[in-house]
């Protein structure tokens, strides 16, 4: 069958051949997922109408409050997962604490844990922006979900999504099984097949990092920033430097066209010296994402997948992209460390 007729709903199903004990809890977990994505997406392509529909915090002309963007998306999603009975606790890039399961709601076999809008502070200059999902399944013995059943490490993930509202809107989830992209067709409103079997290119050519963050770097990322513009570097001409600013869309592409995107620590506030990134729900899911599609992930040191997780709202470097690329950039940093 052509892919244009493929839909998530019937990929999964298909999928689910290769796990007996499958019950259909996590295709109808992943419908969720997209039936808050097509919500989402609606507001975000509206943003732009603020003037007529009411910013944050004003009344819209309907007399309705109107919601930051991405608190919207917030609780577009928990809506969305609460009452399925498929989660048994969430947790939430705006939350700072787990989000229960309400009591009069069944509790269920999986954990969510994601970041509704990342990258919201771009909304004004409509640029890509984007949600990331992480799916692990309970493992405490608790009758309802746990911080503990939160703090998995990546390598656990039972898949990965993550949804950009650019000029599509597009889903892109992983699982033990490969890495599928999802087109929505606003048309139909549903998420199409129309990137089957992504696979990050084994090298890539283009770098995508806040070089004004140079100063602050450690030496060895300096030294392969240095290396990285050199004509004499591995192509014999330096690498192209592409940076949004909005994490989903500068992976979106790497993860397309390969190459490197990196948040290394830095310096400049003593707040936040393992860099910006969170762990749990924008580089765990996204090295899912990438070492599912034959790429790569680092703290520096080793997988992001690896990291035993200590804090919900922790941070930690981030190198992920293309194979050799990211290999390169550890023995660069690793060499400077020792
Ligand atoms: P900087 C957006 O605010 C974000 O959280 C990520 O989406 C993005 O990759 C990063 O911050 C950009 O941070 O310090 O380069 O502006």
């Amino acid at each position: 069958m052509s892919n244009e007729l493929i839909t998530i709903e019937r990929l999964v199903l298909e999928q689910e051949q290769y796990y007996p004990d499958a019950t259909g809890e996590f295709t109808r977990l992943l419908y969720d997922i997209t039936f808050a994505a097509k919500i989402i997406s609606s507001h975000v392509k509206r943003a732009g109408l603020v003037d007529i529909l009411g910013s944050a915090g004003q009344e819209n002309i309907h007399g309705e409050e109107v919601q930051k963007l991405d608190e919207f998306a917030d609780r577009i999603i928990r809506q969305a997962m609460d009452h399925t009975g498929r989660l048994c606790i969430m947790a939430s890039e705006e939350w700072d604490d787990p989000i229960a399961i309400p009591d009069h709601y069944p509790s269920g076999k999986y954990v969510l844990v994601f970041d509704p809008l990342d990258g919201s502070s771009n909304i004004e200059s409509n640029a890509s922006i984007g949600s990331v999902f992480s799916i692990h399944k309970k493992r405490s013995n608790a009758e309802r979900g746990t911080l503990s059943d939160i703090l998995q490490k990546g390598t656990k993930q039972v898949a990965a999504v993550y949804v950009i509202y650019g000029s599509s809107t597009m889903l892109v989830y992983a699982t033990q099984n490969g890495v599928n992209g999802f087109t929505l067709d606003p048309g139909v409103g549903e998420f199409l097949l129309s990137h089957p079997d992504i696979r990050v290119p084994e090298q890539g050519d283009i770098y995508s990092v806040n070089e004004g963050n140079y100063a602050y770097w450690e030496s060895g990322m300096q030294k392969y920033m240095d290396y990285l513009k050199s004509p004499e570097n591995h192509l014999s001409k330096p690498f192209s430097l592409r940076y949004i600013g909005s994490m989903v869309a500068d992976l979106h592409r790497t993860l397309l066209y390969g190459g490197i995107f990196m948040y290394p620590p830095d310096s400049k506030d003593p707040k936040k010296p393992s860099g910006k990134l969170r762990l749990l729900y924008e580089a765990s899911p996204m090295a899912f994402i990438f070492e599912k599609a034959g790429g790569l992930s680092s703290n520096g040191y080793q997988s992001i997948l690896t990291l035993e997780p200590e804090g919900l709202h922790q941070r930690t470097p981030l190198y992920i992209g293309s194979a050799k690329d990211v290999k390169m950039a550890e023995r660069y940093i690793q060499d400077s460390g020792r």
